[in-house]
């Protein structure tokens, strides 16, 4: 039984949601349009991040809507997580 494919986001963890605007999946790079991120204090705002895993950028196109997790608070340009809504 695998808990990880279906487990929720850890307690702590940072998400947000937005419009992807761009995106690379060889070069591991996305750019999303997202919303505020009251975790961290961001307001919305445009801005790129990178893939901890390129290979979560597959399938992932401009305009879709994604959610996404980053990496931590402090390592907030790295996202590990991108799903379409
Ligand atoms: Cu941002």
């Amino acid at each position: 039984m695998n808990m990880e494919a279906s487990a929720p986001a850890a307690a702590g963890a940072v998400t947000g949601a937005g419009t992807v605007t761009q995106v690379d999946a060889a070069a591991g790079t996305i750019t999303i349009n997202h919303g505020a991120i009251e975790a961290i204090s961001w307001p919305a705002m445009t801005m790129q991040f990178t893939a901890e895993n390129p290979a979560i950028l597959r399938g992932v196109a401009v305009g879709d809507h994604v959610r996404f997790e980053l990496k931590s608070a402090a390592e907030n340009t790295v996202v590990v997580v991108v799903t379409k809504d």
